[in-house]
């Protein structure tokens, strides 16, 4: 049986059946994903583009010439190009990702849209150490570019973990640009996931029909029904997938009860206040030097210097 697999046996085995968000990102799931960006309720990426927009001038100047910007993500985003457009003295630019066929496609793209720069994806699970590329002009500095608040769907053990690789691919003189979305009051963020069009539900169902197709499960779609909640306490969204009967699914001959109410735990998303998050950085090695924030104070943007 191959790991991923046996991983996701595992995570359905603790007495809190648990699910890797990765597993929404099919072709389906990343479209569900773009259209959730656009909708209404969800703040954190107007919020994302209105401070990138406000604040790009700064940014850039923060990033300096020859300096290379290691995007951990495959960089197709809008913000990524905001950045890149502001960024005409780059010694390169590089976009990591797990999935080859994702990067390559944007890569390619990014490379279409901006002729003058070197772009050197590299294939990589960016929660380990990766060897970074040699560009064509060897850079001055390391900047890390983390957009999207994705910090959120780590713990707190595995933010820090990411957050240390981040300050090492950072290396001397280096630093880290992060979009991290803050805590606010539930009537704000509890919409976010529970949008009226029903996106995130889909999304988060999405999730089942994906291992149906490519991993043998067997999960009935109908017989599930999304759940997001913004947890004050733990400063997190709680986004589950609810049974609504008894019932037993199988995955690669792994048998498994799961009762009416019982849930799926399929993604956290943390939520930081600014001295937590600056915590966080700090002990991973990093000094919070800027935080941007957009008008409604919903979402920042923060540049972090190696200590
Ligand atoms: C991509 C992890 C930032 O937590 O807001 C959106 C994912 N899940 N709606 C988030 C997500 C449901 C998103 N991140």
């Amino acid at each position: 049986m191959n790991d991923e697999i046996t991983a996701l046996i595992e995570g359905l085995s603790q007495a809190q059946k648990t699910i890797s968000p990765k597993y929404f990102y099919d072709e389906t799931g990343s479209q569900l994903f773009d259209r959730i960006t656009g909708l209404p309720e969800y703040y954190l990426t107007d919020a994302e583009l209105d401070i990138m927009r406000e604040h790009v001038d700064e940014m850039a100047a923060l990033v300096g010439e020859q300096a290379s910007l290691i995007e951990f993500g495959s960089g197709s985003s809008l913000k990524t190009r905001i950045l890149l457009e502001h960024l005409d003295q780059l010694a390169a630019y590089v976009p990591v990702d797990i999935s080859e066929e994702h990067l390559l496609a944007s890569a390619a793209k990014i490379r279409s849209e901006f002729p003058a720069l070197d772009v050197c994806p590299v294939v990589a699970d960016f929660t380990q150490a990766f060897a970074l590329p040699a560009p064509i002009v060897t850079p001055v500095r390391n900047v890390v570019y983390f957009p999207g608040s994705t910090i959120g769907n780590f713990e707190y053990d595995a933010a820090m973990a990411l957050l240390r690789v981040m300050h090492g691919e950072a290396g001397e003189n280096g630093a880290l640009l992060i979009g991290v979305d803050l805590q606010k009051d539930a009537a704000i963020i509890d919409p976010a996931y529970n949008d009226s069009a029903g996106v995130t539900a889909a999304f988060n169902l999405n999730m089942l029909r994906h291992l149906n197709t490519s991993y043998g499960s067997n999960f009935d779609l109908d017989a599930f029904e999304h759940r997001a909640a913004y947890d004050s306490d733990e400063g997190r969204v709680v986004i589950e997938l609810v049974s609504t009967r008894d019932q037993s699914f199988a995955i690669a001959d792994t048998h498994f009860e799961i009762a009416d109410g019982e849930t799926i735990l399929t993604e956290y998303s943390h939520k930081y206040t600014l001295e937590g998050f600056a915590d966080m950085a700090r002990d991973a090695g990093f000094k919070v030097a800027r935080v941007w924030k957009d008008k409604n104070e919903l979402f920042s943007v923060q540049y972090c210097t190696r200590l």
